[in-house]
């Protein structure tokens, strides 16, 4: 039998470093069998550390996804693994009355063999979890593709579809006010007054320029306080690297990164997409000349989207979309501009003005966004 190269077995390196000794100590704890192979970082993601870790058994070479969660951000670690395991096993059992097998389009989560919890304490106080790297499974940082584009708004748009009637007000809020982007803004007032990195000088007019954003950036917020429109399921990292892609047909699978599911609105959801996947750049794009909001790109996610969840949509939800577009583009960048004034403490960074910059490419974004508002409102109009 002739081994395709990704069931290939690896040669094991030897002698075994201390990373790896720690790393297959972890898996094991999940029970993992079989002969150790090696592991990978996986450096996508500002938040949590991520490894992809090898084991060989059964004479084929299965992987899986270990993460150090990071409890600065996650104060409640444990309340986010009930949120995610609750919500995987219903969207599994949502698949299978389907009569399919779910393998392939949720995250499976192992429990510990020691107390059978669905994370573990390493021997430094870390918090980490492990799954099955699904089979055949691709990501994209970032893409062009449109048919990519429009299979990820269909992937985030199935995850709200399986959770429809899940008991959203049993969900542990993951961080508390993650969206209260009226908080946000007094967070942000704060910072400024503060000035703990003393940087809050230089940028006065990114403040400034912030500021003016307020009034159109809290609209929602208070819209959901007033009771007009309603708390759904949320995945609240809607990147398009968050979502699996079968590696030969690229239709979507699954979508992981869980930590931050919670009670929140459905357009937020849709937003936090475009303010990364329709943009024209990077999110950290340093010439903000060139970012732009892609047309054809918000185009391909809001079909995919709404064509999989507009009909179960409210009015209120889906006159709101494009609102959700411009208010998770400026929470964002409120968001990095913060933690710069903070001095970095939030987000990883790569160089030491990364989240300056990102601030001033998403704040160029939503200007362009607000420019084109109609024009967004009548596309998602159009698939509804
Ligand atoms: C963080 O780590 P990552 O890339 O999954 C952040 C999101 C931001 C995003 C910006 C828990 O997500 O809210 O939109 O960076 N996650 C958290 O790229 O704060
Ligand atoms: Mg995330």
């Amino acid at each position: 039998m002739i081994l395709s190269k990704k069931k290939r077995r690896f040669k094991a390196s030897s002698p075994k470093s201390i990373m790896d000794k720690k790393i297959e100590w972890l898996c094991r704890r999940f029970g993992i069998e079989g002969e150790y192979q090696r592991y990978e970082v996986v450096t996508n993601g500002h938040i949590n550390t991520t490894y992809k870790v090898y084991f060989y058994r059964d004479n084929e070479v299965k992987d899986y996804i270990l993460q150090r969660i990071n409890t600065y951000v996650f104060k409640n670690p444990v309340e986010v693994m009930n949120n995610i395991s609750s919500v995987t096993e219903y969207i599994r059992a949502k698949i299978k009355q389907g009569g399919i097998s779910a393998k392939r389009f949720v995250l499976h989560y192992y429990k510990n063999v020691e107390d059978g919890n669905y994370y573990i304490i390493g021997d430094q106080g870390g918090f980490w979890r492990l799954c099955r790297y699904i089979d055949n499974s691709i990501t994209f940082n970032e893409t062009d593709n449109l048919t990519l584009i429009e299979e990820t708004g269909k992937a985030f748009g199935n995850f709200q579809l399986h959770l429809a009637d899940y008991p959203v007000k049993s969900l542990h809020i993951a961080i508390p006010h993650f969206h209260n982007t009226v908080m946000r803004y007094e967070n942000f007032k704060k910072s400024v007054e503060q000035n703990e990195s003393g940087r809050a000088d230089e940028v006065s007019n990114d403040i400034e320029e912030y500021l003016k954003l307020e009034e159109i950036a809290t609209q929602m917020y208070k819209m959901q306080k007033r009771g007009e429109l309603p708390l759904k399921v949320t995945h609240n990292d809607t990147k398009c690297n968050n979502v699996l892609f079968d590696e030969d047909t690229f239709e979507n699978l699954a979508v992981i990164d869980l930590d931050t599911v919670m009670p929140g609105l459905v357009a937020f959801d849709f937003g936090d997409s475009i303010r990364f996947g329709a943009n024209t750049c990077a999110e950290d794009e340093r010439d903000t000349s060139k970012v732009k909001l892609d047309m054809a790109k918000y185009e391909a996610f809001a079909k995919g989207f709404m064509q999989t969840v507009g009909a179960t949509l409210t009015e209120n939800e889906k006159e709101t979309m494009a609102l959700g577009a411009i208010t998770m583009t400026v929470e964002c960048g409120l968001r990095f501009l913060t933690d710069y004034i903070d001095g970095d403490k939030y987000f990883k960074v790569e160089c030491s003005d990364h989240n300056l910059v990102r601030a001033r490419c998403q704040l160029a974004l939503a200007k362009d966004m607000i420019e084109k508002y109609d024009e967004m409102k009548a596309i998602v109009k159009k698939y509804c």
